[in-house]
């Protein structure tokens, strides 16, 4: 039998076949993405062909992935953990106020889901908290990832603002992924009348996530609107599996300016003849990429990523 993994706690996944039908199955034999090792060898969207026992069904095999995006399972890690497969599309919700997603973390999503090809919508959460010079940094961010070719959508769960970003999930698997606290799940339950997902608020002393979504899983948005996956808050995003001279790659700007420069194996960080250092002087990159492609960068110089971002 096949079927869509729908839902993954811990060594658990539910898999829906393709008459509706759910099984609880566990993963038989060892499974290995690319001969690397992951926490999870299984993903919510992978699908799957499994063999049903008497109380227990398990995976036996799974499809070859049309993509997935995976990023280091903790800090220092060797594993990799593999956030969904099988996705049209990855809603990366962000917040500038309660909590404050930096920048740092949005450009490290935003180079690996371009390494592996997963295109990216940036959703700012919670505008009904900011104030002027709030509004002002999302115009001027926006207009940053715009001009970058990242769709941008300003919304507000808590009012139901959602109709640009309903539009955007229209029959689409979409991923919803970002920190913990910016609202992931308050969308999810906004846009599905009557789901009621567990959310909670941030914490008052550190305007930090709670950490209420403890498990990744798929829910159908009504009138065939399409197919969220909504997962974990996390803290860090620690690429995986990314050379230091692959890094410059996934900046699309810097990707572009990248073919002026004198060096073929240019760094872009102290050669002469750096276009990109030249275009970052003369403000044709925005100063906040190239502080997050420098932190990529010092990640292959020290072999880990830093926890705060
Ligand atoms: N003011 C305001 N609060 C919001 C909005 N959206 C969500 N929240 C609040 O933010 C808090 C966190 O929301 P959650 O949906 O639990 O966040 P999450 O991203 O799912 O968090 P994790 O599951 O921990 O990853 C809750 O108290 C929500 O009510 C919004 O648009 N405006
Ligand atoms: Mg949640
Ligand atoms: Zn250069």
């Amino acid at each position: 039998m096949t079927g869509t993994v729908v839902r993954n706690t811990g060594s658990w996944y539910v898999v829906r076949t393709d008459n509706g039908q759910l099984f609880n199955c566990k993963v038989k034999g060892n499974f290995r993405l690319k001969g690397i090792r992951s926490t999870n060898p299984v993903a919510v969207g992978d699908v799957v062909d499994i063999a049903p026992g008497a109380d227990t069904a398990f995976i036996t095999a799974i499809h070859d992935r049309r993509n997935y995006i995976v990023r280091k399972a903790s800090n220092l890690s060797k594993q990799s953990h593999v956030i969904a497969a099988n996705v049209d599309q990855a809603a990366l919700v962000v917040t500038l106020r309660h909590p404050e997603t930096n920048t740092v973390f949005i450009d490290r999503f935003l180079a690996s889901a371009e390494a592996y090809r997963v295109p990216v919508l940036l959703v700012f959460n919670k505008t009904d908290l900011l104030d002027e010079d709030d509004r002002n940094m999302l115009e001027s961010l926006s207009r940053t990832y715009e001009e970058l070719g990242y769709t941008c959508l300003a919304v507000c769960a808590l009012r139901s603002q959602l109709s640009t970003l309903r539009e955007a999930l229209r029959g689409k698997t979409t991923l919803f992924s970002g920190n913990s606290g910016v609202g992931k799940s308050t969308l999810l339950n906004a846009l599905v009348p009557g789901l009621g997902v567990k959310t909670a608020e941030i914490s008052m002393s550190h305007d930090t996530g709670m950490h209420t979504t403890t498990f990744s899983e798929m829910y159908d948005l009504p009138e065939n609107g399409g197919v969220i996956i909504d997962t974990p808050g996390i803290k860090g995003f620690g690429t995986f599996d990314m050379e230091p001279g692959e890094v410059g790659h996934y900046f699309r700007e810097i990707f572009a300016i990248s073919h002026d420069c004198r060096f073929g194996d240019c760094t872009h960080t102290h050669e002469p003849g750096c276009a990109v250092l030249a275009a970052l002087e003369e403000g044709r990159i925005a100063g906040f990429r190239y502080q997050s492609y420098l932190s990529m960068m010092q990640d292959k110089d020290e072999g880990k990523y830093r926890a705060a971002f």
